[in-house]
């Protein structure tokens, strides 16, 4: 680590400040040039003790850039991954108010919702379908505390990969009906207003949603903790982000998982 415990500690606050406030800020990197990714998950760690102290907790962890065109538009191609806290829960439909975000994106995800702890290095996706309770399809509202919604690989980690809340559907799907090869390519669409913004397969999800829970179990293995049955898991968007605005309605379809949507406000 490159950055004093204080250094850390003022940089998940100023990243808080500015989810607070909805104003952005330089990305750290240009305050710490040296910022490691070390750094970048420490801080993550501070937001979420932060988080903690107002009585917030984990409800799940996100995947991000787990497909290509999610790598593409942000310019950063390594799977990253963040937590979810139940205070960023929507309900399906709900009305989202962008004036308390600072430049808000949705997403279409595959989420896994956990029956079972799984824990390890290599966690198989046999494994990850055998401990799910059900999958779900979820919009991710992603929004960069980072100025014009530019970020580097650390920057972003410490930003608790740009996760602000999220929105699951309805619909419970047993997790072996679509068998799991249906789930590793199954349509993914994504309507803003009534018309296709966005269109992909789940396979462009690292090959299979599956793969995305497979990585994270094996990345909070690496830091000696495992992914808690009863969590959700979104698995990272198959297709870019689209940006929303007052007054847009989202809706996405995933295969024959079904819809959920999102409306702002
Ligand atoms: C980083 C988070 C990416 C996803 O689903 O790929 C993400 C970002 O694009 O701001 O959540
Ligand atoms: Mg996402």
């Amino acid at each position: 680590m490159t950055l004093s415990t204080e250094e850390r500690r003022e940089s998940a606050r100023s990243l808080l400040r500015a989810a607070d406030h909805a104003e952005p800020i330089p990305m750290l990197t240009e305050r710490f040039p040296e910022l490691g990714v070390d750094d970048a998950q420490a801080i993550q760690d501070e937001l979420l003790a932060l988080l903690r102290e107002r009585g917030q907790r984990v409800a799940g962890y996100k995947m991000g850039l787990t497909s290509r065109a999610k790598m593409e538009q942000v310019g950063v191609d390594q799977p990253l991954w963040g937590f979810l806290t139940d205070a960023s829960a929507r309900a399906d439909g709900a009305a989202i108010e962008v004036a308390t975000l600072i430049h808000p994106r949705v997403e279409p995800e595959v989420a896994f919702v956990m029956h079972d702890a799984l824990a390890g290095p290599d966690c198989s996706e046999e494994a990850v379908l055998a401990a799910t309770a059900y999958l779900v399809p979820a919009l991710e509202i992603i929004d960069s505390r980072y100025k014009d919604f530019r970020f580097d690989l650390s920057s972003v980690i410490a930003d608790n990969t740009s996760a602000a809340l999220f929105v699951v559907g309805r619909n419970h799907r047993d997790p072996h009906r679509p068998t799991p090869v249906e789930l590793g390519r199954a349509p993914v669409r994504l309507w803003r207003n009534g018309e296709l913004a966005e269109e992909a397969t789940t396979a462009a999800v690292l090959g299979h949603p599956a793969r995305s829970v497979a990585a994270l179990v094996a990345a909070l293995h690496g830091r000696g903790a495992e992914l808690p049955a009863g969590a959700v898991v979104l698995t990272g968007a198959a297709t870019a982000a689209v940006p929303a605005a007052a007054g847009d309605h989202f809706e996405a379809e995933i295969g024959d998982l079904g819809r959920v949507s999102a409306r702002f406000v």
